[in-house]
């Protein structure tokens, strides 16, 4: 028996097979959690349901994370067909290339509240419409990145909406730890998928893992999988307000 048995939750941000959220999915599922998925757009629903539905879920809910009114709608359709909810992924983040490749005090006006309101705001509504539906408890867990604690290259805009996230992780955890809801956060090393491919730099940054991370190398979504799955599962059960590092060792060492 996994450690997920009879746990139902939600995926946001597989985009394909590449996605870090997917890393997570199939690591859930693998431990015997039943799951559900959005997607973006009609674009990404073709790649997301074919992989959903082989992970057995039927549950494929669009959701762009910028509208309340989808949030409101997924959860509202979580309801319907759970009736109450164990974990939420949270695995979304964007920001303008345009905004990632100038000098950070460049970044615009426009760019800046983009890049917060996706990759940052986009977990209080989700928090606070799954809140209500984790009525036995739960587990939000998110993804973050050093760049939030450190002036990375390129990372610029995000890195300050990682921030952001990161603090809203420990108020959401302060907030809802009463309800015995936890959230957290998987800060993850450099990982190739679509989002990467809009960093600057990005080779460098898995050239770096090699030679300097502990253990000379980057992660996989496979490894990041597994933390997820410790940080929803009772394995954690004592953990809240956390950024977890799964970065082959990196953040020790700069
Ligand atoms: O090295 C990396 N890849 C790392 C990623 C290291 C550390 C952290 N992360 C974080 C990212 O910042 C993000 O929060 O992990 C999370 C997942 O990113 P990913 O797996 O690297 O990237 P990707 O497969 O592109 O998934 C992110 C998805 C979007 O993909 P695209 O490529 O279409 O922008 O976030 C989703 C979308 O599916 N997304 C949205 N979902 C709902 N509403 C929205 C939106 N408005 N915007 C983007």
């Amino acid at each position: 028996m996994g450690f997920l048995e009879g746990k139902r939750g939600i995926i946001f941000g597989v985009a394909n097979d590449k996605s870090i959220a997917w890393g997570i999915a199939r690591a859930l599922r693998d431990a015997g959690a039943e799951l559900a998925f959005t997607y973006l757009n009609e674009a990404l629903e073709k790649r997301v349901r074919p992989l959903a539905e082989s992970l057995g879920s039927s549950l494929v809910l669009p959701c762009d994370v910028q509208k309340d009114s989808d949030i409101e709608a997924v959860f509202g359709e979580l309801e319907k067909a759970w009736g109450k909810l164990d974990f939420v992924v949270h695995s979304v983040a964007f920001a303008h290339r345009d905004d990632l490749k100038r000098p950070f005090s460049q970044t615009s006006r426009e760019g800046f509240s983009l890049a917060m309101d996706i990759s940052a705001y986009s977990l209080l509504p989700i928090s606070r419409y799954a809140a209500p539906l984790m009525k036995e408890g739960g587990s939000i867990v998110t993804m973050t990145y050093l760049g939030a604690q450190k002036a990375v290259p390129n990372y610029n805009v995000m890195g300050v909406a990682k921030a952001a996230l990161e603090a809203s992780v420990r108020y959401l955890a302060a907030e809802l730890g009463p309800e015995g809801i936890r959230v957290n956060a998987v800060s993850a090393g450099p990982i190739k998928t679509l989002a990467a491919s809009g960093i600057g730099q990005f080779k460098e940054k898995l050239k770096l893992m090699d030679d300097f991370a502990p253990l000379r190398r980057t992660v996989t979504q496979e490894e990041v999988g597994k933390s997820a799955l410790y940080l929803v599962s009772d394995l954690s059960s004592g953990v809240t307000g956390e950024v977890h590092f799964v970065d082959a060792g990196f953040n020790v060492i700069v």
